[in-house]
């Protein structure tokens, strides 16, 4: 059985003046992995839902750095929904989540910063093959 960290939003030091705003991301100070991957998902035409699939191990941070857009979280057996809209917090998630990405506003650039490098075997892509995964792991014990 692992233990995994429920999915939580980090608060962002905003080192702002007269000039505008400016956030810096740092491996293990404000993200609390060593990030070994950067991507964004930009220009998602309307209506579009992304996501749909868990990581069985990967670490990541999502920021929204402009624009907003939704996160649907599902550990198998409680869902809840994230709003982002903002370039000062982060969605940490790890574990066994599903996730869904939606209501992208067409401004929207979702920054997703990553522990590890691509791996399609990481994935698991089938809601069913998700709930087997949660039921053998007993994922939903989370860390306190
Ligand atoms: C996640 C959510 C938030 C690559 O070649 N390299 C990469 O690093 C990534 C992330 C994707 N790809 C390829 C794989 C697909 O052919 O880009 C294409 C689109 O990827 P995908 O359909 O997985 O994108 P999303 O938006 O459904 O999911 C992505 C991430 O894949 C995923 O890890 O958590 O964003």
């Amino acid at each position: 059985m692992e233990n995994y960290q429920k999915p939580y939003l980090i608060s962002f030091d905003v080192r702002g003046d007269e000039r505008g705003s400016l956030v810096a991301i740092e491996n293990l100070k404000n993200i609390p992995f060593e990030i070994k991957r950067i991507y964004y998902i930009f220009d998602t035409k309307k209506k579009v839902r992304r996501g749909f699939h868990a990581h069985k191990i990967l670490k990541q941070v999502l920021i929204c750095v402009s624009g907003s857009c939704q996160i649907l979280l599902d550990d198998g057996k409680s869902k809840q929904t994230i709003f982002l809209n903002t370039p000062q917090e982060g969605l940490y998630i790890e574990g066994l989540v599903w996730r869904e990405m939606f209501n992208f506003s067409i401004d929207c650039v979702l920054l997703v910063l990553a522990d590890d490098v691509y791996n399609e075997t990481d994935y698991i892509r089938d809601y069913e093959n998700f709930k087997e995964n949660v039921r053998e792991n007993d994922s939903n014990c989370w860390k306190k």
